[in-house]
């Protein structure tokens, strides 16, 4: 089975401080928080930039100072810019880290509701344009799926040669308002997907490391990390992102999967050293 490739997805958007104090906003936590998935065995970390009073932005200088800070501390790994921002944000706003032409960035497949009144709109056209944009400056997109239909959506742009290999899926399962990440939709979702796919799975809170194990079964790619999960265990807090991929590393050993180095992670998704 290929290595496993595991994405750290260190700070979010919306989950903030109070809800775990090791969730980073500042340049230095997120170099802190980086690091220590990276030590554990992240090779690639899915980033999102704050405010130093943890407000969400898109700013690309803001997100320039996050990467050279990271690749100061872990100069080889992957990093993947959110292009989903939060909700509410303009499509060009959420495009600025893309101008600082990263590896890789995502790529939201369709609209999701988030609870209350929030719905992240990613509609048909918004997700042609964003796919134009990144493609133009030769990026790997990570095509995030909140759910079957968003898969759908990826198949259907595909044939018409909107989205192009490597395709390298994320299926983000959990959220309140988009399909649950039991196995059978982890079975189903995985299933779906063409041979020369590659996947990665995430599950937001209860789901995280049940869908972790899963994907380490089936030969799939794991993230985790504060923006989808703040518990160790049940009501035992993260200490931080490391601890996070560490239970991922343990998770792996037990089933003799070995773990992928940003290299290897390099490799396995097509792109070039
Ligand atoms: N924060 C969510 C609204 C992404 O990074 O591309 C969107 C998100 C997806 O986290
Ligand atoms: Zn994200």
């Amino acid at each position: 089975m290929e290595k496993l490739i595991i994405t750290a997805a260190i700070c979010g958007a919306e989950v903030m401080k109070e809800h775990n104090e090791y969730v980073p906003y500042t340049i230095e936590e997120i170099q802190r928080e980086a690091y220590g998935a990276y030590q554990a065995g992240a090779a690639i970390i899915h980033l999102h930039v704050r405010e130093d009073d943890g407000t969400p932005t898109q700013d690309k200088a803001r997100f320039e100072q996050a990467i050279t800070a990271i690749k100061e501390v872990c100069p080889d790994v992957l990093i993947q810019p959110s292009t989903g921002g939060t909700v509410g944000m303009s499509n060009d706003d959420r495009l600025q880290p893309i101008e600082l032409n990263p590896e890789m960035c995502t790529l939201d497949c369709g609209s999701v509701n988030f609870g209350g009144d929030e719905v992240f709109i990613n509609t048909e056209n918004d997700i042609k344009y964003f796919a134009q944009k990144i493609y133009e400056r030769n990026i790997l997109p990570e095509l995030e799926c909140f759910g079957k239909m968003h898969v759908d959506q990826v198949l259907r742009l595909y044939k018409k040669g909107v989205i192009k290999d490597h395709l390298h899926f994320s299926f983000v399962l959990g959220v309140n308002g988009g399909q649950t990440g039991e196995e059978r939709d982890f079975l189903f979702l995985k299933d779906s997907l063409p041979l020369n796919a590659t996947y990665s799975v995430a599950g937001i809170g209860r789901y995280e490391f049940p869908l972790a194990e899963l994907a380490i079964i089936h030969g799939g790619h794991v993230r985790v990390g504060l923006e989808d999960n703040l518990y160790l265990d049940k009501g035992v807090k993260a200490k931080g992102n490391k601890e996070l991929v560490e239970k991922v590393v343990k998770l792996a050993k037990i089933h003799n999967r070995s773990i992928a180095s940003p290299s290897e992670a390099r490799q396995i998704l097509g792109l070039k050293e």
